[in-house]
């Protein structure tokens, strides 16, 4: 049967969910957070979908669901959060405020999340910075299962990269993409209703084209934009990767072994105040406005437009789910 629940009814049952798999408060909260969000907003390759494999890293032992994330903070514009293993939205919990009030006094800060298990989409991380009236990014690399563009064999992660700038009184711009053709969750959703890929996706084993999900996840996804999009995996994997003294996708796969866990590696965010970067040159939201009002003027739509008419819709009718979805929610829940 198919059924709706509201976001506080979801996130509840997400939260006891991980609970009884023995998550921390601060675990069990953000992780059910962020989770919900992805359903809420319509976003199905990071939504209720993800929990079975987090389930799965926790009785793997590969994320400790009782760490405490510690904030190391020297007082410079480079602010760590140890999470010990933890979830990575605990550990930007403990980081955000300091991140928030370095960046308003510096100008532009850095938050390096070590040692954290990453599952999850990234925009709900830069909202939290454009909520605080500050411009984000964030990037994480992930396990090695992309070829860089000319190659055939897994390196790189899907490695996503997201960006948020605050708008006065509305929602921000956001945008959050993997470097991937496609999310590897979006090769298992479409493996799972057994439906082909696009063309330009991925590769199997021998390095031939396919659209058989079940072969790209056997052989190897490509980069978006062909070599753009490989470069820019690149940085990603330097920047929150081996500049923050973390794991890149090769060695997250070979410390997990499998792509059928959480990753575990670092995560790089970045949060910058405007007002101190124009330094009283001009208003730069109100620039920031006349811009995205010029794209939106020629009928171009801006990205995140689609998740907040989604979040609008779940705020005002309820999430709604699937009935293999309700049945999964009761299997968890029996576990
Ligand atoms: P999509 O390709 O679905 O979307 C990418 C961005 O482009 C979104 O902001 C989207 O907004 C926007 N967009 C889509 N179509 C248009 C359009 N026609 N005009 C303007 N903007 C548009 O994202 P991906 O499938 O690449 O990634 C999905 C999620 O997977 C991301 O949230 C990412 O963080 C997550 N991910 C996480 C990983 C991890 O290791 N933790 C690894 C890889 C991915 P909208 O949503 O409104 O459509
Ligand atoms: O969808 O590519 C993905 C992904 C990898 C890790 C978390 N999500």
């Amino acid at each position: 049967m198919t059924g709706t629940m509201t976001i506080d009814q979801l996130t509840a049952e997400v939260e006891r969910i991980f609970q009884a798999a023995g998550a921390s408060e601060l675990q069990a909260r953000t992780v059910a957070e962020v989770i919900v969000a992805g359903e809420r907003d319509g976003c199905a390759s990071h939504g209720i979908y993800r929990i079975e494999g987090c389930l799965r890293t926790i009785e793997a032992g590969k994320v400790d669901v009782k760490a405490m994330p510690e904030l190391d903070d020297d007082g410079s514009a480079v602010i760590r959060v140890r999470a010990n293993g933890a979830y990575s939205v605990a550990g930007l919990a403990v980081g955000l405020p300091a991140l928030a009030e370095r960046a308003r006094a510096l100008g532009l800060a850095a938050l390096v999340i070590n040692d954290c298990t990453h599952f999850s989409a990234l925009w709900p991380e830069v909202e939290q910075i454009t909520a605080l009236g500050l411009a984000g990014i964030a990037m994480c690399p992930s396990y090695a299962t992309v070829a860089p563009a000319g190659g055939s064999k897994p390196l790189l992660g899907t490695n996503p990269l997201a960006f948020g700038w605050p708008r006065p009184g509305g929602r921000p711009y956001v945008f959050d993409f993997a470097t991937s053709f496609m999310a590897r969750g979006d090769v298992e959703l479409h493996r799972i209703a057994g439906k082909p890929l696009p063309e330009g996706c991925a590769v199997d084993r021998d390095g031939n084209p396919t659209t058989d999900p079940q072969a790209a996840l056997d052989g190897a996804m490509l980069p978006f934009g062909g070599h753009k999009g490989s470069a820019i995996s690149t940085m990603i994997e330097l920047m929150a990767g081996a500049m923050i003294g973390d794991m890149t996708s090769a060695e997250a796969l070979d410390y997990l072994g499998t792509t059928t866990l959480a990753p575990k590696h670092g995560e790089l965010l970045l949060a910058f105040c405007p007002e101190r970067f124009a330094a009283g040159r001009a208003d730069p939201f109100a620039r920031a406005e006349t811009l995205l009002e010029a794209i939106v003027g020629q009928g171009a739509r801006l990205p995140s437009q689609r998740r907040f008419a989604a979040r609008a819709q779940a705020e005002a009718e309820g999430i709604e789910l699937s009935a293999e979805q309700m049945q999964m929610l009761a299997r968890m829940r029996e576990r």
